[in-house]
């Protein structure tokens, strides 16, 4: 994972100071990009501990239009927690609870789960429902039918329930290209446009869960999983992990892990506990604190 390594050590070096909503404040550089070939193994960052489950059951979460975070917290993803709770803080029902009463709430209560636990329509929702288009099934169709098209695009990017969503999408669009093989099967690949990009803690995570996506895809449409282009919009660190990244950047990558998924049938049909990863070696955990 040199490349992302890179991408860090570009950020540290070159960002420019920049407040932000949050007001942790970054250090910020616009527009970068990385390329991960999946045939040289899965990228998952291993400068440090990486919850891969997380990413795999958010991956599931999206591919099933899910939006609300039960699903999430029931199989102990606590990634999303904090947006909803937010939105909970604000109601006429809060009474001082704390985010783990809340979360607790959401597992137990399932008319709580409804009420409190959607984040809106982000990703599932776009991805599954755009406006009334499926624009998953419709690519996947479209990849199998007209794989050369210049046109295999699919956008979370929905300006017209942007105000609904407890966070408008990070990663916005993406695109798939395929490159003929004249040896064998051709090559399934895909590009993100992600336009705002915590380095630290949302990055590690947006690229396996891409890798995953492109390997599911090439599955379900007989290619093979290439590259993943990781184009980013604002490219930051929060001043609270500059000494985390810098920590990470004094360690040596290891060896990529790999990846396979048993039992595979449809992209929709894929189960968590089919999914393997193998030989992951990595280095201790890093904490970082994320910025609402
Ligand atoms: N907001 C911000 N400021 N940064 C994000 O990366 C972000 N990501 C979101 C939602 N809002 C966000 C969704 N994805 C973590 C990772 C991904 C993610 C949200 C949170 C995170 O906290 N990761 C920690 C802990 C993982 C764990 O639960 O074990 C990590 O160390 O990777
Ligand atoms: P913003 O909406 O003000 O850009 O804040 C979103 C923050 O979350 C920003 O730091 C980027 C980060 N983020 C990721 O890096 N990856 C993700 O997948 C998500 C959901 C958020």
């Amino acid at each position: 994972m040199k490349q992302y390594l890179d991408v860090l050590k570009n950020v540290l070096e070159n960002g420019i100071k920049k407040q932000d909503r949050t007001g942790t404040g970054t250090i910020s550089l616009f527009a970068t990009q990385a390329r991960y070939d999946l045939r040289e193994g899965f990228p998952l960052v291993t400068t440090k501990k990486v919850f891969y489950k997380g990413i795999f059951h958010e991956l599931l979460w999206f591919i099933a239009g899910d939006t609300n975070i039960k699903y999430l917290v029931d199989n102990k993803v606590n990634i999303w927690n904090e947006w909803p709770y937010e939105a909970f803080k604000k109601s006429a029902d809060f009474n001082n609870e704390s985010l783990a009463e809340f979360v607790e709430k959401i597992k137990t209560n399932i008319d709580f789960a409804n009420k409190y636990g959607n984040l809106g329509p982000v990703y599932g929702k776009q991805w599954r429902n755009f406006n009334g288009v499926d624009q998953l099934e419709w690519i996947i169709n479209e990849i199998k039918k007209n794989p050369f098209s210049r046109r295999l695009i699919v956008s979370a990017w929905n300006p017209t329930e942007i105000g609904q969503m407890a966070l408008p999408p990070c990663h916005t669009m993406f695109q798939f290209y395929v490159t003929e093989n004249k040896n064998g099967k051709n090559i399934l690949n895909i590009q993100l446009y992600q336009r705002s990009a915590d380095l630290f803690l949302g990055v590690p995570f947006n690229i396996a869960s891409y890798a995953l996506l492109l390997f599911l895809v090439a599955q379900e449409c007989d290619l093979i999983a290439g590259e993943f282009v990781h184009t980013t919009g604002d490219t930051h660190i929060y001043l609270n992990h500059v000494e985390q990244a810098k920590l990470q950047l004094s360690r040596t990558p290891h060896k990529l892990p790999k990846i396979a998924v048993k039992n595979f049938t449809s992209i929709f049909d894929v189960k968590f506990e089919d999914i393997e990863i193998i030989d992951y070696e990595f280095d201790a955990p890093i904490k970082g604190e994320v910025a609402v």
